[in-house]
């Protein structure tokens, strides 16, 4: 007992030493948390662990959905409808370019209406080199899939639990909805989810959360505004262990005073992660606004540089006519779209696939294959 006490008061030191230039933290609260932490792990009576933070208790476990029988094929043929519908305002643009279906479509067209979708010229330049002057839509299918070559690394049919995800993304990108939204995808799968109100730089975002919470019905930790994000995240993964939940998904503060004290928050709430449990965070996920186009990408460049990102979520594409723009966020990042939300409700988000983003671009373009 002795040595794990040890080890905890390391972690404290630790984590000090690090946040020096981090005024926002109150360095007595933040012990007393990790103090009460400390002590409900080695009494072994965990309900204790968020006494420091206000919560809610997590909820039964709902009994698994059963899993739909279909086939990968009509799996691509659902996904395929979602993405024409979803991203409606994209492929309008690109039907203005190409108002008749062809079997074969000219070099220069594909060039303007790839142009036309927001895909960066550096990239249509790749995907397109070599390709003859009139292309098939075999030939042009295979060029843009390969842009998304970046697979998601994690086992999903083997995930470790609790699985911690912590979400990153600059301020209104679409974090905390994005959030509500996984949230509601697994416990609609029948696994159990607890929430983190890791922004803790406003009370509105710690208040939006909540809110969520409770419409889904997930519980949640969190403390006051101002207070430390990264206790909030090592509460959050230890209420998981304690309550046996399979996913926790963490959120993050997307702008604090400067560049130095975001970049310090961020790196100070991977490290506790790991300390909670290891391998935490087993996924950073970014949050980028699909709105923004390409100017997403230095954005998340500048957070893979801080603390290296694992994957990409793109909002709010059911209100942008630059879809095209997942093809260079993906290829420039070198890092998977896991999922694209297209809409404000807690449904409103769809596993990407890039075999079937690629096809209902193509379906308005080219006529059937024969
Ligand atoms: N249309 C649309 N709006 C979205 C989407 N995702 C988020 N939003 C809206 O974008 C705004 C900012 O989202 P929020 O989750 O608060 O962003 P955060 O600051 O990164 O946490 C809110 O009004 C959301 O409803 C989306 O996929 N589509
Ligand atoms: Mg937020």
């Amino acid at each position: 007992m002795f040595s794990f006490f040890k080890k905890k008061k390391e972690v404290v030191e630790e984590v000090i030493v690090e946040n020096q230039n981090d005024d926002s933290v109150s360095y007595k609260e933040q012990d007393e948390i990790f103090k009460a932490t400390e002590e409900a792990l080695n009494d072994e009576n965990i309900e204790h662990i968020e006494a420091p933070i206000e919560s809610q208790d997590a909820n039964e476990k709902d009994e698994p959905i059963e899993e739909k029988s279909i086939t990968p094929n009509s799996e691509d043929e659902v996904k395929k409808g979602f993405f024409s519908r979803a991203l409606s305002k994209t492929f309008d643009n690109i039907k203005s370019i190409v108002p008749q279906k062809k079997e074969k479509l000219q070099f220069d067209v594909i060039e303007e209406l790839l142009i036309e979708s927001d895909m960066e010229y550096e990239i249509i330049e790749k995907a397109m080199n070599g390709l003859p002057e009139m292309i098939s839509r075999k030939e042009l299918r295979h060029r843009l899939v390969m842009l998304f070559e970046h697979a998601p690394d994690v086992d999903l049919d083997n995930l470790p639990s609790p699985f911690v995800e912590l979400i990153i993304g600059v301020n209104g990108a679409g974090k905390t909805t994005t959030i509500a939204k996984l949230a509601n995808r697994y416990k609609k799968s029948g696994k159990s989810v607890i929430l983190g109100a890791g922004d803790t730089f406003r009370a509105a975002a710690i208040e939006q959360l909540s809110t969520w919470a409770s419409k889904i019905d997930v519980p949640i930790v969190k403390t006051k505004q101002g207070h430390d994000a990264s206790a909030v995240a090592y509460d959050t993964i230890s209420s998981a262990i304690a309550k046996n939940i399979d996913h926790a998904i963490i959120d993050t503060a997307g702008r604090l005073q400067t560049q130095t004290n975001l970049n310090n928050e961020l790196k100070k709430i991977v490290k506790v992660c790991g300390k909670a449990v290891t391998g935490a965070p087993h996924q950073k996920l970014m949050i980028l606004d699909g709105t923004q186009g390409n100017t997403a990408i230095a954005q998340a460049q500048a957070f893979n540089e801080m603390v290296g990102i694992d994957g990409i979520i793109v909002t709010k594409l059911d209100g942008t006519a630059k879809g095209g723009a997942l093809f260079s966020i993906s290829n420039q990042l070198e890092l998977p779209i896991l999922y694209v939300g297209v809409g404000e409700k807690q449904e409103d988000l769809i596993e990407f696939s890039p075999d079937a983003f690629v096809d209902s671009l193509l379906d308005n373009i080219y006529q059937e294959e024969k």
